[in-house]
Formats: C-alpha cells, sequence, structure tokens
C-alpha cells in the first residue's frame, strides 16, 4: 500500500494528512507525522474526510438546464454554449454584466485562474468567499501594520507569555489549535477569552470576558485608554514605531472603564485584569469571526490598536493572529478581489505590468463584491461559481434567491449537486480536493501543496482544465491546466508569494511561511508605505434592537454548509437548535425541546429551544450549518469590508403549539 499526503479539505489550520492507497482506493487516513503546524494531529473531520469521495450522490458528469430539470450533457456541448452565451450577453449589456465568485477550499492556482479568466472577460466583479469572513481582518491589517495576514505563526503561542482569544471558537473551528492551548498553559502561558459564549475554550482560559454583542469597539477602546491614562503603555514603541499616536489618544479617551462595564456587561475588575495582562509582553491578539462579523473592519482596528499600543507586535511571542476560516481563504484573499489587483492596488500602471504577463489590459474600475451583487439589487446577468455555495450559506435568503433566479446565466462548479446549484442552468462535475492538486495557503501564512491522491470519478474535469477550455472558446490565451505552471505565474505576478519554492511547498517538514520565512512579522518594520505602523481611529456606535440577538456560528461536528460532512455516514446533519439562556427560557416560558419560532425583520424559521447556560442572557446561538438560519439572518453589512453581520440579528422568539 502507498502512503500519499495530502492536505485536509476544511478548516485554515491546514493540516496534515497521510492516505493509504492501493488500486485507487483509499484504505486509512492518519495524520501526517512531519507537518509544521499540525505536527501529527487530526481532528474528527479531518480524519473521515476521505470518506466524502465515496459518497454515491457525487456529479459525474455535466448538466444542463432544460425547463425545470436536469439533463446530462457533454464538456464540449456544455463549454461551447456558455461561451456563446456569455459573448451574447457581454454584448446585450457590457461586460459588468458578468461576475465570478468562488469559495475558499479553491486552490491558489484555481483562484488566480478564475480571477484572470474575469478579467481578460473585462470585469471586475470577481471576489472570495473571504469576503463575508475576515475581509474586515484582511483589511484592517493590511491598513494598520501592512499585510493582511497574521504576523505570528501558531507555534509562537508556545513562546508567549499570554494569548487573547476573542470572538473565536477554538476547540469548534481549528480543533487541531486547542493542542498548541493545552501545550501553553501547561507552560504557564495565561489564557484570556473574549466572547458572548461560554465556548470550549473559554473553559480553559485563566480570564473570561462574557461579552454583550457587538460592544467590542468599546471595551478596546476604553482598555487602550486605561493603558495610557496609567502609563502602562508601551511608549518608546509608541514613539518609534506607530503613527498618530496623539489622535488615537484624543479619541480614546472619553471612553471609560465604568461605561465599559455599563455597556459590555464585564465587571470593571474583569477588564481592568485584561489591560493589565495585554501590558505583559509577550502577548498574542488572535481573533475571530466574533470581531468581524459583529462590527466589521473597525472592531479589529480597535483590537489591533492594542497590540500596537503595547508593542506587542514583532517580538517573540507576541502579535496578531487571525483565526482564518477555510483551507485556503488566506490565499483566495490575497488574490483575488474586486478592487485590488494581485499585484497591488488597481491603477493603471498595475494594470500595465499585468498585461506584460496576461497579455491583455484588465479593467480598472472597481468591480461588486459578492454580497453587492446578491444582495444590492445589482445588474449582474451572467454569474460563475466555483465551489461556493451562497444559497446555502448568505444571509437573506429570500433576496438571494431571488437574485439567482433572475440571472440569464448561471454555471454553477461543484462535485454536488448543492442548494445552488439547483438554480443553475449548466451543472459542472469538480474533483474533491484529493482527485487534483494545488497550493493552499493556511491561517498563519504557510504555503503547502495539496497533493493528489486518487482520480476523480466519471467525467470530472478539474477547475484549471474548465477555465482553461472556457478561455479558448472565447479566443482567449495564456490559461493553464497544469498548477505547476500557474503557481510560476502567481510568484511573478503576487510579490508575498515571490520568495517561495515548489520544492518547499511539497515538503510538509519546512517552513514555507509568505512573505519570507518570517514567524513574527514586522521585527524591524512595518510593511506599510511610511515603515511605520498606525493606529486605527475608530468610535463605539450602539447597536440597538428591542428583542433578542441571535448568534450564529459553528460546532465542531459540522462543516459550512455541511456539503462534505454531511455525506459521511454517522455524522449528525441535522439539529436546529437554538441554544437560550434558561433565564431568558422562563421569561419566554419555554421548556427545553419545545420548538419555537424565530422571526427578524426579514424572515422566520422554525427551531428546537435548548436551554443552556453557554450563551448569556437578552443572546441566542443557531448554528449555520441549519439550511434555516439564514432565512433569519438579514443583510446588514458592514460599510467598509460589505462583510455581513452574521453575529448580530435581533429576534423576537415565540413557543409554537
Ligand atoms: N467545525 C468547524 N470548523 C470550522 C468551520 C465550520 O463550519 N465548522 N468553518 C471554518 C470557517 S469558514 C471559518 S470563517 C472559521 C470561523 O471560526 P470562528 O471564528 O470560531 O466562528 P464562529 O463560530 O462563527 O464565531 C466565533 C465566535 O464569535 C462569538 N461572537 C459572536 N458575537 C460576538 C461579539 O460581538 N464579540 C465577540 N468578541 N465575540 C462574538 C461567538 O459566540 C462564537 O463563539 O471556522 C472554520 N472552521
Ligand atoms: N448565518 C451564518 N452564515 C454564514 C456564516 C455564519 O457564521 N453565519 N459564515 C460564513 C462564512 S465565514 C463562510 S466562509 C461561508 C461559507 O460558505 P460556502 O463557501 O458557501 O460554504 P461551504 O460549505 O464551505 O461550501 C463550499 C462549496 O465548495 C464545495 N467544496 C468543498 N470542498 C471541496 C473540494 O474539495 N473540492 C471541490 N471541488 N469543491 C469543494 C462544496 O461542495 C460546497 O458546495 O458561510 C458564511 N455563512
Ligand atoms: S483542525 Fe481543521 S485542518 Fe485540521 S484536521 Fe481538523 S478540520 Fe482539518
Ligand atoms: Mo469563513
Amino acid at each position: 500500500m502507498e502512503v500519499r499526503k495530502t492536505i485536509c479539505p476544511f478548516c485554515g489550520v491546514g493540516c496534515g494528512l497521510d492516505f493509504y492507497v492501493e488500486n485507487n482506493f483509499i484504505f486509512r487516513v492518519s495524520p501526517s507525522q512531519e507537518h509544521i503546524v499540525s505536527r501529527g494531529h487530526v481532528c474528527g473531520k479531518g480524519a473521515v474526510a476521505s470518506e466524502v469521495i465515496y459518497a454515491w450522490d457525487r456529479l459525474t458528469y455535466p448538466l444542463k438546464r432544460v425547463k425545470d430539470t436536469f439533463v446530462r450533457t457533454t464538456w464540449d456541448e456544455a463549454i461551447s454554449d456558455i461561451a456563446s452565451k456569455l459573448k451574447e450577453i457581454r454584448s446585450k449589456y457590457g461586460s459588468e454584466a458578468i461576475a465570478f465568485y468562488g469559495g475558499c477550499q479553491n486552490t491558489l492556482e484555481e483562484g488566480y485562474s478564475f480571477m484572470k479568466l474575469a478579467r481578460a472577460l473585462g470585469t471586475n466583479n470577481v471576489d472570495s468567499c473571504a469576503r463575508v469572513c475576515h475581509e474586515p481582518s484582511a483589511m484592517a491589517l493590511k491598513e494598520l501594520v501592512g499585510i493582511g495576514a497574521s504576523s505570528v505563526t501558531v507555534s509562537e503561542i508556545l513562546n508567549a507569555r499570554n494569548i487573547v482569544i476573542s470572538g473565536e471558537s477554538v476547540t469548534d473551528s481549528h480543533p487541531v489549535l486547542s493542542q498548541y492551548l493545552v501545550e501553553a498553559k501547561r507552560k504557564g502561558v495565561k489564557i484570556v477569552v473574549i466572547d458572548p459564549r461560554m465556548t470550549g475554550t473559554a473553559r480553559i482560559a485563566d480570564l473570561f470576558l462574557q461579552i454583550s454583542s457587538g460592544t467590542d469597539i468599546y471595551l478596546y477602546n476604553a482598555v487602550a485608554n486605561y493603558l495610557i491614562s496609567n502609563g502602562l503603555y508601551d511608549s518608546k514603541f509608541v514613539k518609534e514605531r506607530v503613527e498618530n499616536f496623539d489622535e488615537f489618544r484624543e479619541i480614546v479617551k472619553s471612553y471609560t472603564i465604568e461605561e465599559a462595564e455599563r455597556i459590555t456587561s464585564v465587571s470593571k475588575d474583569k477588564i481592568i485584569e485584561f489591560a493589565r495582562i495585554i501590558a505583559n509582553k509577550p502577548t498574542i491578539l488572535s481573533w475571530g469571526l466574533g470581531l468581524t462579523q459583529s462590527s466589521g473592519v473597525n472592531a479589529v482596528k480597535a483590537y489591533i490598536n492594542l497590540a500596537l499600543l503595547t508593542g506587542n507586535v514583532g517580538i517573540n511571542g507576541g502579535g496578531l493572529l487571525v483565526y482564518r476560516g477555510q483551507t485556503n481563504v488566506q490565499g483566495s484573499g490575497d488574490l483575488i478581489k474586486p478592487d485590488v489587483f494581485p499585484n497591488g492596488p488597481m491603477n493603471e500602471e498595475n494594470a500595465k505590468e499585468l498585461s506584460k504577463i496576461w497579455g491583455f489590459v484588465p479593467p480598472i474600475k472597481k468591480g461588486l463584491s459578492i454580497t453587492e451583487a446578491f444582495l444590492r439589487d445589482s445588474n449582474v446577468k451572467a454569474l460563475f461559481l466555483m465551489n461556493y455555495n451562497p444559497a446555502f450559506s448568505l444571509p437573506n435568503r429570500y433576496k438571494v434567491i431571488k437574485f439567482l433566479k433572475s440571472l440569464e446565466l448561471l454555471v454553477v462548479m461543484d462535485p454536488f449537486m448543492t442548494e445552488t446549484a439547483k438554480y443553475a442552468h449548466y451543472v459542472l462535475p469538480t474533483p474533491l480536493w484529493a482527485e487534483k492538486e494545488g497550493s493552499v495557503t493556511n491561517l498563519d501564512r504557510t504555503v503547502k501543496w495539496r497533493f493528489k491522491v486518487v482520480d476523480p470519478p466519471g467525467e470530472v474535469r478539474s477547475e484549471l482544465w474548465i477555465i482553461k477550455r472556457i478561455a479558448e472558446k472565447l479566443g482567449l490565451t495564456g490559461f493553464h491546466d497544469d498548477p505547476k505552471l500557474v503557481f510560476k505565474e502567481i510568484k511573478e505576478v503576487a510579490k508575498l508569494y515571490s520568495n517561495l519554492t515548489l520544492d518547499e511547498l511539497m515538503d510538509y517538514s519546512v517552513d514555507s511561511r509568505y512573505p519570507d520565512h518570517e514567524s513574527s512579522l514586522y521585527k524591524d518594520r512595518f510593511m506599510t508605505p511610511s515603515g511605520k505602523a498606525k493606529f486605527g481611529l475608530v468610535r463605539y456606535n450602539e447597536i440597538s434592537g428591542d428583542s433578542y440577538i441571535l448568534i450564529t456560528g459553528r460546532v465542531v461536528t459540522r462543516y459550512n454548509s455541511d456539503e462534505l460532512i454531511k455525506r459521511v455516514p454517522g455524522y449528525r446533519n441535522f439539529s436546529s437548535d437554538l441554544l437560550i439562556n434558561p433565564e431568558d427560557a422562563t421569561k419566554l416560558n419555554i421548556k427545553d425541546g419545545d420548538m419555537v419560532k424565530v422571526v427578524s425583520k426579514c424572515g422566520m424559521a422554525v427551531m428546537k429551544a435548548k436551554l443552556t447556560n453557554e450563551v448569556k442572557v437578552g443572546h441566542t446561538f443557531a448554528y449555520m450549518h441549519d439550511y434555516y438560519v439564514n432565512n433569519v439572518v438579514c443583510d446588514d453589512l458592514d460599510d467598509i469590508s460589505k462583510t455581513p453581520r452574521y453575529k448580530i440579528t435581533f429576534v423576537k422568539i415565540e413557543k409554537l403549539g
């Protein structure tokens, strides 16, 4: 039996897996002992990932819609039809009526080629699902410190004195990182958790701030004020390495600990303890969706400010760590955006540089992000989706479905007939991760090659093959179906990736972090144009509503729209639980197990009440893996990043029957 290695198809830790293969069949999976981040660990999802490959309902040939059903078609026919329909739509409505949006299991090469095809067609309407999770983190980091990625690697957790984890459930969402936390705790590292919910990580924390949803900005500004007023900040670091301290101090000076206690409902003592802990170097400040999907870019900026103020960036064991979601969401966000080119800002100069490699000049008018196209009355008429399931995962389902139904051409590439594929004109079957190869960038900038382990079934063709064939039909050249050639081009175009070699990507035991293998970035200078970091100048805006706050998030056994994990025998795939605090349940006359109606300003769902002290009074929690949840979550977007506020929906809860 041969051992073939690959990278797990789920979260952004990007663990290494060893597959034992014979005659194109996977007999066994075990964690890769050599992988630099996962170090011989795997979680329950990674361990069963291979079972999905044998799901009975894999799509194995292309389909086209005929009235209300799908019929089998050939690749030749599908590709010719799609190309001619695209030409027709472009001449009727212009290039801006075409859009390309992708998921983040796609490799760097797939995302890059998809993005290049969109731009070759004259549109910047190109984006990835990074938009809906950590785009606020990428934007805030880029602006304040220079690179839109974690500044420290996860191994630095073991060199820290403290780690703060805000709005992130490590035990659910990045389980293998719990190993680092447990090891760190044994070494005496203090763990601080900030979350409205008693998460698994909160249970092992030394300090837990059970914050009210959406009040992070007030908390962080008040802590900044406290550190400044009490002389607890690193004045030397601030003076030498950070700009605009005076304006920052001016803004935070009205944020008091007393008011923070009232707004966040965390006790004054705990807030002061938190402030004193982070002033003690080295500290890692880490965060998840609790910040980005509640108060967007500004929440992340307010949090990063604390690391800058305390001199906790650019040192061993201290820095900024973002728990990016999907295997290649960091990489997708690096290369695919509607308002940035893969080689830098979207301007004529960079367009000219790209044209030397691409052979065409890309447009420079800002394109539409995913959420603007789907949720803001756009004029998009032709849409390509690559392994992305927005009919499940975007908020305000009513609007999403209306938009999908309005399209004149919807092409969905996916291994399965997803909720989204049901609305397609063409469904093109794609391989699962272990049936193709390419590179992926994980949450600590580690880029690794995901190897092919087995052949795909039936007539399944790789994404790169599909993109190249469509491009050729449209008369476009310069597209490759060999991922190694695409990676070479990415290195030429995207500076972040230029110092990496394929050899180091393919060896799981070596450091292959961009831009230059650093475990803690910014030791000498920040990557901003001035070389200095910048404080974010942000203010807290009160959120208000007259009912309960519904938070939506993850649980360890399930994964996003569940397309993969629900096909693993024995996995629990449907819960529809609404977690309610017993105190609230008493007020609402609800008992454990009762069916309840959950109503927001944009929709409703029926769920089963589960009473638990895990959620804070006044808050409720539902799993985003349950399809009906996004009927209720509305489409309020962060003004700056256009990321949905999935974490804050005001709902009324009523007992049924
Ligand atoms: N098992 C599993 N793992 C996954 C995924 C999965 O579906 N299943 N998905 C992957 C993806 S795509 C992503 S992006 C990551 C996401 O990983 P996480 O960031 O852990 O995602 P969530 O569970 O959505 O939300 C995180 C936490 O934010 C808290 N929170 C809510 N509102 C606030 C607030 O106002 N302030 C603060 N401080 N916290 C708040 C919630 O209570 C929750 O515990 O996980 C990845 N890993
Ligand atoms: N209410 C609520 N909604 C949310 C969130 C929330 O917290 N609350 N979180 C949001 C976040 S952070 C995210 S990232 C999105 C995720 O939303 P999506 O990206 O839409 O969800 P996924 O389930 O990851 O679906 C990706 C698609 O890729 C396909 N796919 C998966 N693996 C492979 C593979 O190996 N090969 C190929 N070819 N295809 C594959 C799957 O079949 C699936 O159709 O959901 C968002 N939606
Ligand atoms: S921690 Fe994430 S990458 Fe690692 S095995 Fe689990 S799901 Fe896969
Ligand atoms: Mo995500």
